[in-house]
């Protein structure tokens, strides 16, 4: 409970400094903000000092925050995060098998909806069919949101689509460039793969418990810090901007979006999900191939229907419906 206590504070400061956004604040109005005394203010910046946070002190005017660790820390992620309960409970790692593990367990433990687990390494990161996730450290966002969705569980693959946009827009926000949307689980930046989704499901035949929707997204890496087998389909918000993007604010903007949407989609459903899916889908109306459990369908890929499954049209001018595969286009 006391840490509890403790953390409450912390954030509420930080809370305050973001939005000084850079400006001073006096000791008292921190300390009538936060409703305790300016000794307790006081102790509290000594923690964020010692956690990296640069707070300079002048006198008669206050605190200012003039920098932020640059190491990834739950504190910089909260800093100035304005959502209702998207990422605000956040449990930081700085190395972990995999987010997905350690978000299925905090599941278990009733976590509540919203929360972000955020690692700065994964050792086992995984995608779809237990394929391996490259997840070094120090360069990108490897991370596992935890929902919990009055929905029917046929419908949980609409958040991967869902997913996809808010990554796009967090993406377009922090970077300012466009990523395209490769059905279901991919974005693409110049063709190449700039972020993966995985969303998992625990669920009963008709009640979902628990959605995990982990996030794998290339920010700070260069070309030569990926495997020789992801050189050429990998990318990153670095190789393709030339800048670093930070990595707490990309995750902030993020969480903003993607609870807009989620809110959005619980109370009116998936259609202004799937328009807006559309706007940044890239192969649909061309030709594709889908590789799926059931083997290889090529043809026309007509779009998504208002459930957000694929449709392709083949040669006979027969519609698949396909709810799961790996796509490739265009095709030759
Ligand atoms: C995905 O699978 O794209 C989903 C990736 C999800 C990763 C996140 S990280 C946080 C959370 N915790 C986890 O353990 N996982 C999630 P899939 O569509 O199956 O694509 C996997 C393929 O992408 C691999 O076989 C590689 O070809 C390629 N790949 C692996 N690492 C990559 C990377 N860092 N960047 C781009 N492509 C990569």
């Amino acid at each position: 409970m006391a840490l509890k206590v403790q953390s409450d504070i912390r954030k509420k400061l930080l809370d305050a400094f973001a939005e000084a956004e850079g400006g001073f604040l006096s000791g008292q109005a921190l300390a009538n903000l936060i409703g305790c005394s300016r000794t307790a203010v006081w102790k509290h910046i000594e923690g964020l000092r010692g956690d990296g946070f640069v707070v300079e002190s002048v006198k008669r005017r206050g605190y200012r925050l003039a920098g932020t660790p640059s190491a990834l820390t739950a504190d910089e992620i909260r800093l100035g995060l304005k959502t209702r309960f998207i990422g605000q409970s956040i449990l930081y790692r700085e190395t972990v098998d995999s987010t997905q593990k350690l978000a299925l367990a905090l599941a278990q433990e009733k976590a509540p909806e919203g929360t972000l687990i955020v690692a700065d390494e994964q050792t086992a990161g995984r995608g779809r069919m237990d394929r391996k996730w490259h997840s070094p450290k120090g360069t990108g966002i490897w991370m596992s949101l935890l929902l919990r969705p009055e929905i029917p569980p046929q419908q949980a693959p609409q958040l991967t689509l869902l997913a996809a946009v808010a990554v796009a827009r967090a993406i377009e926000e922090a970077a300012g460039i466009t990523p395209e949307i490769k059905w279901p689980n991919d974005l693409l930046v110049n063709g190449k793969k700039i972020t993966g989704i995985l969303t998992e499901l625990q669920a009963e035949s008709d009640r979902i418990h628990s959605v995990i929707i982990g996030i794998g997204m290339n920010v700070n890496q260069k070309r030569g810090d990926f495997p020789e087998d992801l050189n050429e389909i990998a990318t990153s918000i670095l190789e393709e901007t030339g800048n670093e993007a930070s990595r707490p604010m990309v995750i902030r903007e993020f969480c903003a979006h993607f609870e807009k949407l989620y809110l959005l989609y619980l109370e009116k459903g998936f259609y202004p999900i799937k328009l807006l899916w559309e706007s940044y889908a890239k192969g649909i109306g061309g030709r594709i191939r889908a590789r799926t459990y059931n083997g290889i369908l090529e043809g026309r890929a007509l779009g998504i229907t208002d459930d957000g499954v694929l449709e392709l049209e083949d040669s006979t001018g027969k519609i698949h419906l396909i709810y799961s595969a790996d796509i490739d286009f265009p095709l030759s």
